[in-house]
C-alpha cells in the first residue's frame, strides 16, 4: 500500500486496497494536512473543552454509545473526546454538510432525522437516514476528501459536533487502522459483494476479532444466539447432534467444514431461533465477530443471500441422513 506521509505523525493510506466511496473526487482531494494523528504531540495544550451540564453529558453519554468509532478508544481517549464535543441544535431544512465542501466536523445524532444524499450520474440521490441516531462526516476528516455526500436535517434535530482536530488526533488512527486492517479480506467475500464500499468500512469499524483454540465449541447446538462470524484464520466443523431424525442416534454428525472467508452464525440471528449446529474450531482459529445490533444494521443487504443458503444446508441435511429435513427439525 502507498502512503500519503504527513509531517509530525503517522501515515494516510491510500494506496491500491483502499476503496473510497463511490463519488470520492481524487481530483478534487485537498492538500495533505500537517495536523498530528497521534497523541504524541502533547495535546493537553491545545484540548478542546466544551463545559456541559450533568443533564448534557448523560445525553451525550446516550448519544455515542453505540457509535462504532468510538468503541476501540480508551477511557482517557474517550473522555478527550466527550469533552470536546459540543451541542448543535439544528433547524429543519438545514444542510448539516454539503458535498464536495472540505470537512471541518464529525457529528453523532442525539435526536431528530436527517437525510444523506450522494450524486450518481449528476443526480442527487437519497441513499440513507439517520433516524435519532447514528453518526456522520468522518470521510472527509479521516482521507482529506471533499464532502461525500450532503446531510439535510428533515425535522429540527439535535446534533454533537467534534472539531476535526480533536477527531483526527484521537479517533483517527484506531479507526484507519482497523479499517485497513479488515478491508482487503472483506473486500474478498462474496457474501459482502452487496454492500457499497462505505459499508464494508463500517462493517470493519463494528468487527471484533477473537481467537479460539483448536478443539474450543464456538457456538452450541440449542443455544441463544448473539453474534455472527466470519473465518478470518484456521478451519471450523459445523456438527448436528442426530436427535431429530427417524433413527435418532443422539450422535455428533459433521455436516460440512468451513475455511477462511466463510461465515457461520447467521441462522439463529436472521430467525431469532436456538442455534441449529454446533460449529468447533478444528485448527487455532480466528474469527471476525459481529453483535447481533450491528449484524442486523449493518449486514441488511446481504440477508436474503444468507436465506438464499438455507436450500443448501438442507439438501446436505437429506443428502447425510437419507430424509427430507428441514433446519427447523434440528432445534426440536
Ligand atoms: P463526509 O465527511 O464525506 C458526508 O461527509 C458524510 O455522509 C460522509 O462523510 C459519511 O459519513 C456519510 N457514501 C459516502 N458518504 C456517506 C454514505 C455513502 N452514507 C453516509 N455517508 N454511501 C455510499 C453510496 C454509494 C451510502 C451507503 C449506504
Amino acid at each position: 500500500m502507498n502512503y500519503l506521509t504527513v509531517p509530525g505523525a503517522s501515515c494516510i493510506p491510500e494506496g491500491p486496497n483502499y476503496v473510497p466511496p463511490a463519488n470520492f473526487s481524487k481530483g478534487r482531494r485537498a492538500s495533505v494536512s500537517a495536523e498530528p494523528l497521534s497523541m504524541e504531540d502533547d495535546i493537553t495544550n491545545d484540548r478542546v473543552i466544551h463545559p456541559k451540564t450533568d443533564e448534557q453529558r448523560k445525553r451525550l453519554q446516550v448519544a455515542v454509545k453505540e457509535i462504532l468509532i468510538f468503541k476501540s478508544l480508551d477511557q482517557e481517549q474517550r473522555e478527550y473526546v466527550l469533552d470536546a464535543m459540543f451541542e448543535k441544535a439544528v433547524p429543519a431544512g438545514e444542510k448539516v454538510i454539503e458535498l464536495g465542501d472540505n470537512g471541518d466536523f464529525f457529528y453523532v445524532v442525539d435526536s431528530g432525522k436527517l437525510d444523506c444524499y450522494i450524486k450518481i450520474n449528476g443526480e442527487e440521490k437519497k441513499v440513507l437516514t439517520y433516524d435519532n441516531t447514528g453518526a456522520f462526516g468522518e470521510l472527509a476528516l479521516m482521507y482529506n476528501t471533499p464532502r461525500a455526500a450532503t446531510i439535510i436535517a428533515t425535522e429540527e434535530c439535535v446534533l454533537w459536533a467534534l472539531d476535526r482536530t480533536t477527531f483526527r488526533q484521537l479517533v483517527l488512527l484506531t479507526t484507519m487502522k482497523k479499517r485497513e486492517l479488515y478491508e482487503e479480506f472483506l473486500n474478498a467475500i462474496p457474501l459482502l459483494q452487496e454492500l457499497e464500499s462505505y459499508e464494508r468500512m463500517n462493517l470493519a469499524d463494528a468487527l471484533v476479532t477473537t481467537q479460539y483454540k483448536a478443539g474450543e465449541t464456538i457456538i452450541k447446538q440449542g443455544d441463544e444466539a448473539d453474534s455472527f462470524f466470519i473465518i478470518e484464520k484456521g478451519t471450523c466443523e459445523v456438527k448436528i447432534k442426530d436427535t431429530f431424525s427417524s433413527q435418532h442416534t443422539n450422535e455428533e454428525v459433521k455436516l460440512t467444514e468451513l475455511e477462511r472467508g466463510q461465515y457461520f452464525g447467521e441462522l439463529a440471528l436472521i430467525y431469532k431461533k436456538p442455534r441449529a449446529a454446533s460449529v468447533i474450531a478444528s485448527t487455532d482459529v480466528s474469527c471476525a465477530v459481529l453483535d447481533i445490533g450491528a449484524f442486523e444494521r449493518l449486514l441488511g443487504p446481504c440477508v436474503e443471500i444468507m436465506q438464499r443458503n438455507v436450500s443448501n444446508y438442507e439438501s446436505k441435511l437429506t443428502e447425510l441422513f437419507g430424509e427430507q429435513l428441514s433446519i427447523d427439525d434440528l432445534r426440536r
